[in-house]
């Protein structure tokens, strides 16, 4: 090959390398410009030339020398100074960036305290479909036929059948538990429950609940009230007073509400409590000899207690959330105030 396409060739090489490493730029520097580099080889080629041919030849690999070596100088200046950017932003003095951890929901805050309250009480926790049919919902819980929960607008009514509906109350999944298990039973039931409702501060279609549920032999009223009392006390402080008032649910005979002081107001009146000193915290009742029936428990044999209470309602209560919506809107500066809360 003559040496001018020698020549040609190598700055074709010269010019086409990437480099990019302290190491691939000495690798460079040994393969062409070291004394046994590619350029040093035709310099020695060019001493045996043509006379007439030196000159240009000359020339032309001088140019090329000077390719190579500006090439070299500007490489190894911006490897420099990347890596030493590299090392001027790790300041090893610098506090170190904490990672940002995430934390419960409040509702789950909530719902993790109540069934560890109910725990240390004896009671297992019961789950069951949130998609139900009208017998679990409805007509196993005594509701009669032209009760108004039973209407399309109070819940979701499946199109294809509406025999199945999106439930009202965690009552279905102590009705599954009866049919299945004979008593004693001594069970909690946390869920998702559903209304047919524009949303608002005050309502929403979805909410969750608590129900429990105990039946056994010669389970009373004093049953009742001490276990409910016991875990206000648990939930709300020491301190609390609790009252019953009388109420009627179509499945509890008798029912009755059950209120606590006002946590605000500490029994002095507030808006909060409407100025009476006390607010609503569940519903209960001693379990109707029909719902027992309907499940296939002898009401001569057994009794039992149940009561229910909204999940919102006790966050409410323990955290002055006092807005529905903020629940499911998912906002972080909601959200992340009940990091140290656990
Ligand atoms: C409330 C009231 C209540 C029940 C729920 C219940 C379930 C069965 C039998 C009898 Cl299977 N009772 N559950 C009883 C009384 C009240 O909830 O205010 N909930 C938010």
């Amino acid at each position: 090959m003559m040496l001018l396409e020698r020549v040609t060739e190598l700055r074709e090489k010269v010019e086409k390398e990437v480099i990019t490493t302290v190491d691939a730029l000495e690798i460079f520097r040994i393969k062409y410009l070291s004394k046994k580099g590619e350029l040093s080889a035709l310099f020695e080629d060019l001493k045996v030339a043509a006379k007439e041919e030196k000159r240009e030849l000359g020339k032309t690999l001088n140019d090329l020398k000077q390719l190579a070596e500006a090439k070299f100088k500007e490489l190894s200046e911006s490897i420099e100074s990347l890596s030493t950017k590299d090392s001027n932003q790790l300041d090893l003095s610098l506090p170190p960036v904490s990672n940002t951890t995430g934390n419960l929901h409040p509702l789950n805050l909530t719902r993790y305290k109540i069934i560890e309250i109910f725990e240390r009480l004896g009671f297992s926790v019961a789950d069951g479909p949130e998609i139900e049919d009208d017998w679990h919902n409805f007509s196993a819980l005594n509701f009669p036929e032209n009760h108004p929960a039973r209407e399309m607008q109070d819940t979701f009514f499946v199109d294809r059948n509406p025999d199945f509906l999106l439930r009202t109350h965690t009552s279905n999944v102590q009705i599954r538990l009866m049919e299945k298990q004979t008593p004693p039973i001594r069970s909690i039931m946390p869920g998702r429950v559903y209304r047919n409702e524009a949303i608002s501060a005050r309502a929403h279609c979805f909410f969750h609940q608590i129900e429990g549920l105990y039946v056994d032999k010669n389970v009373g009223f004093a049953d009742l009230k001490q276990t409910l009392f016991q875990f206000a006390k648990e939930l709300y402080g020491k301190d609390i007073e609790i009252r019953f008032r009388p109420s009627f649910f179509p499945f509890t005979e008798p029912s009755a509400e059950i209120d606590i002081t006002c946590l605000i107001c500490h029994g002095k009146g507030c808006n909060v409590c409407k100025y009476s000193g006390w607010v609503e915290i569940a519903g209960s009742g001693m379990v109707h000899p029909n719902v027992l029936k309907n499940c296939g428990i002898d009401p001569e044999e057994y009794t039992g207690f149940a009561f229910g209470m909204g999940v919102e309602r006790v966050t409410q209560l323990r955290y002055g959330v006092n807005d529905l919506r903020l629940y499911s809107e998912n906002d972080v500066r909601f959200l992340k105030q009940f990091k140290a809360v656990f």
